[in-house]
């Protein structure tokens, strides 16, 4: 496939001012009017050059000039589009086509779900709609004309105002949209079907009132009330936060069960995935209710960074992602409201980043916040645009303060609305509100691979001081050997034995700082801190809050970990400090079996979970975030080679030790956290769930026969998804007999439900297999034929094998390979049906050089299996496979 470079930008050719978009629809197949008025772009400096329209997948009927229809000859279509020579000068261009609703099966462009038509435009799916300049720098004003059956389609929505509305003689239906703010065609977005609403009437803070809208199928009506509360708080929050209003009088919110993203911020009408819009106690968690307003929030943030301020072009994606993930976690942690719950929000967003973005940043894939090049854009939609985008971004606020990172940002939308711009658009409000030189800071988007930060203490007993030898490194990625060093904001707190902050005083500094975390900064290879004024030597508390996405080795024993994981008063640096050693304590259990020597968990791990078990000043919702085993994966990930089993069971290995030796403890956590009354998503409750399961978790991973019952009754009982669901997870992961039972339960009561049903395909695709039990291989396996599975649908899809290909390394990576053989046969199947999806599904295999030979040579054989097929790959699928073998 061919590779786009960043640096081969081009203006375009020619711009376009307006587009009147007729529809016919039909789900067989929709018919296509598209008005559009042309002209040639002044900026663009080729001579004369022949309009381009990209069209994939769709039919050309006519074209016509100036009312004039073009003959053959006077225009070229091929698979990529129309060509017309000649436009030199304003013209209106009309063009028919036609394409087929029901045939498209990879969700891009305007596809059937269910009853309904659905349409998802980013990154280049308006080409399979219409013939147009399918690039985020052709802005238009787009009027939109639907027609339809009524029967069929009695809610036809589109973006912007409604003007006009009438009835057609033959039963059909005619609307008209005019959308007021000119946008880019991925924007674009159409909904058409038998759909019902939520709606609500809400008042701006200019005095304004607007209408926000949910609108789903009519069995979904009863899950849309967090989703329209969760969008009263985002329009309120930009408000108060970034002083930025909604710019229309009406707002929609659209859920379907067939989606490829998460959602998607089509302006004035944003499209979700049923999974990250509906919810009700049956059929969401608390994780899923917190997901929910963090995602109703990212796409309605989109509005104003992504939406009013757009992309040049798609290199340019993290511009909006990362900001617009900045603004939703800060979005989250507000909501969470108390400095501890706001620390548990961070811990959270940094769990997901070690999980995926440090594995991705330390593979094939790996690629800048803003890649130099891509074979397909839809593949770097990626945690390192998304979640590094939005460090890279938070890094900017911590180290320009609050105030002048708002005065920027104030000044980037003010600067920049109604245009295309790049990321320079961004750092440059930045340098200039603040004053301050950030050339330095851009090398964060253009190097890949995630820094690695060692510091060495030197503490000097006669004269008290403390010196920090600090050295940042990060190793090459593909395509960048040599990398220069990072500004990196560097935050250093110093605790005395008591574990009280201690003033952070440069050795040539004569006056001490108040106590607390004070905040340097890392420019070169290596930089050396001398400190003073210290009463004793100090524990370090460094990175809090991880104030940069780095990988920090402070150098710290066991038992400064320990002490840190009992008494830092930095909530992030003290769940931190635990996390490391629950990982740590997994290695030595890893190492342990890979070297046939027994050892025993050390009392130091035990003792520090025990403790923050028992701490009476820690939230329930921060013990549990705390006492969560970090996951298998992350922990395999710092092995020089990955040995999935030896890991398992070290980590098996840990959790049963801490359970054990707190057995009773853990048994009146889970008594004392029971929630009482109808449910409710507070942070609060949802703390005393997380907590109670937890400890319900590792009281059963230790024998505890009482938790077994209480387990069970807890599954029977439960007035909550977030409860049921532990129950099934806890009973699934354990040998007991009792636990089909609840499986077929849980099955035949959720069986009508989707979301609940890829609820119970995870569980299904996550879980251990025990001796005497079929593999999970061929429980999946066999799922995969269930009628309650379709490979067309993402959800299912998602649920099921990225379930087993991602979350279960144990089960997926047997010895014999016949995992990764399935993985072939599905993404090869995905391949023909959903290439974004396949796509998805194929970086399963990304690290397989990181596995021990054995494994490692099997997964390089299913990767060839699939190459060998390479005439029938799509690009989306060919470029990761291509990236893998490398
Ligand atoms: N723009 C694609 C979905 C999202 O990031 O909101
Ligand atoms: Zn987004």
């Amino acid at each position: 496939a061919k590779t786009i470079y960043r640096g081969d930008y081009r203006a375009p050719t020619h711009l376009i001012d307006t587009i009147r978009l007729e529809f016919d629809l039909n789900a067989e197949e929709t018919l296509v009017k598209s008005t559009l008025e042309v002209r040639p772009n002044p900026e663009c400096t080729e001579k004369d050059p022949p309009l381009f329209l990209n069209g994939e997948d769709i039919t050309l009927r006519s074209v016509s000039i100036d009312g004039r229809e073009l003959k053959d000859g006077e225009y070229k279509v091929d698979s990529n589009g129309l060509t017309i020579p000649g436009i030199t000068s304003a013209q209106k261009l009309e063009i028919v086509n036609t394409f087929s609703p029901k045939a498209n099966t990879a969700l891009s462009g305007i596809y059937a779900s269910g009853v309904n038509l659905m349409s998802q435009c980013e990154a280049q799916g308006f080409r399979r709609i219409t013939f147009f300049e399918d690039r985020p720098d052709v802005l238009a004003r787009y009027t939109t004309v639907i027609r339809g059956a009524t029967e069929d389609f009695p809610v036809m929505l589109s973006n912007g105002n409604l003007t006009e509305e009438k009835s057609l003689e033959d039963g059909r239906r005619e609307v008209t949209y005019v959308d007021p703010f000119p946008k880019p065609c991925y924007l674009f977005a159409l909904v058409a079907g038998k759909l019902v609403s939520r709606a609500s009437k809400f008042d701006l803070k200019d005095g304004r009132t607007v209408d926000l809208s949910v609108w789903v199928d009519p069995q979904d009506l009863d899950k849309t009330e967090h989703t329209l509360e969760s969008l009263k708080r985002a329009i309120r929050w930009d408000e108060e936060r970034w002083g930025l209003e909604l710019d229309l009088k009406d707002f929609k919110i659209v859920a379907t069960n067939d989606f490829n993203f998460g959602a998607m911020e089509n302006k004035g009408l944003n499209i979700f995935n049923s999974r990250c819009a509906l919810a009700n106690p049956k059929v969401a968690t608390d994780s899923d209710y917190l997901r929910i307003e963090g995602v109703v929030g990212h796409e309605y943030f989109h509005n104003w960074t992504g939406d009013r301020v757009t992309l040049r072009d798609w290199f340019q994606l993290t511009l909006k992602e990362g900001l617009t993930v900045f603004r939703d976690q800060e979005f989250s942690a507000d909501m969470l409201g108390e400095p501890s719950a706001r620390a548990v929000q961070r811990i959270r967003d940094v769990s997901v980043l070690r999980a995926a973005q440090f594995m991705e940043d330390a593979g094939p894939m790996a690629h800048p916040i803003r890649p130099e090049s891509y074979q397909n854009i839809n593949n770097f939609y990626t945690s390192t645009v998304y979640e590094k985008g939005a460090e890279v971004i938070r890094m900017l606020q911590t180290l320009l303060g609050r105030e002048t990172f708002r005065k920027g940002f104030d000044l980037y939308i003010a600067r920049n609305d109604g245009h295309a711009v790049t990321c320079e658009a961004f750092i440059n409000a930045m340098a200039e509100a603040s004053g301050r030189d950030l050339s330095e800071f851009t090398n964060w988007y253009s190097q890949a691979g995630t820094p690695r930060v060692t510091v060495r203490r030197h503490w000097d007993e006669v004269n008290h001081r403390l010196t920090l030898n600090v050295r940042q490194s990060t190793p090459p990625t593909p395509g960048q050997s040599v990398k220069k060093p990072f500004l990196i904001p560097f935050p250093v707190a110093f605790l005395n034995s008591r574990g009280e902050e201690m003033p952070v005083q440069l050795a040539e500094e004569d006056e001490a700082p108040a106590p607390g975390t004070r905040m340097f900064e890392l420019t070169d290879e290596t930089a050396e801190f001398v400190f003073g004024g210290l009463e004793e030597e100090p524990v370090v508390s460094l990175n809090r809050g991880f104030a940069a996405p780095i990988i920090l080795d402070a150098g710290l024993s066991q038992e400064e970990l320990a002490f840190l994981a009992a008494n830092d008063p930095d909530p992030f640096n003290r769940w931190d400090a635990m996390n490391r050693l629950l990982i740590d304590a997994v290695h030595a259990q890893t190492r342990a079996r890979l070297l046939k020597t027994p050892e025993d968990v050390s009392p130091l791990v035990i003792s520090a979970a025990s403790k923050i078990l028992r701490d009476e000043n820690l939230s329930p919702a921060f013990k549990a975030v705390a006492l969560t085993m970090p996951g298998e994966k992350l922990v395999a990930e710092e092995d020089p080679l990955i040995d999935p089993h030896a890991v398992h069971a070290g980590w098996i290995a840990v959790r049963q030790a801490i359970g054990e030796k707190n057995i009773s403890a853990f048994l009146e956590t889970a008594q004392a956290n029971i929630v009482e009354g109808p449910y409710e998503p507070t942070p609060e409750k949802a703390g005393k769930r997380a907590l109670r399961n937890l400890a319900l978790g590792y009281a059963h991973a230790a024998g505890s026969p009482r938790a077994a019952i209480m387990i069970k009754d807890q599954f029977m009982t439960a007035n909550n998804l977030t409860d049921k669901l532990a129950a099934l997870h806890m009973m699934a992961n354990s040998q007991t007999p009792a636990k089909q039972d609840m499986e077929v339960d849980a099955l035949k009561a959720w069986y009508h439900e989707p979301l609940l049903i890829n609820k119970w395909l995870t569980i299904q695709a996550t879980a251990p297999s025990f001796p005497g039990e079929a593999r999970v291989l061929e429980r999946v396996r066999e799922l995969t034929r269930c009628p309650f599975f379709s490979l067309k649908n993402p959800n299912n899809v998602y649920a099921l094998l990225l379930g087993y290909f991602q979350q279960n390394p144990s089960e997926f990576h047997l010895a014999d390979g016949s995992g990764y053989a399935f993985w072939a046969e599905m993404v090869l199947e995905l391949n023909r049906i959903n290439p974004q999806v396949a796509a998805r599904v194929a970086r399963s295999l990304d690290n397989w050089r990181r596995y021990t030979p054995a494994l490692a040579e099997k997964m390089h054989a299913a990767l060839e299996s699939v190459e060998a097929k390479r005439s029938e790959l799509s690009p989306n699928v060919a470029e990761i496979i291509e990236k893998a073998l490398g």
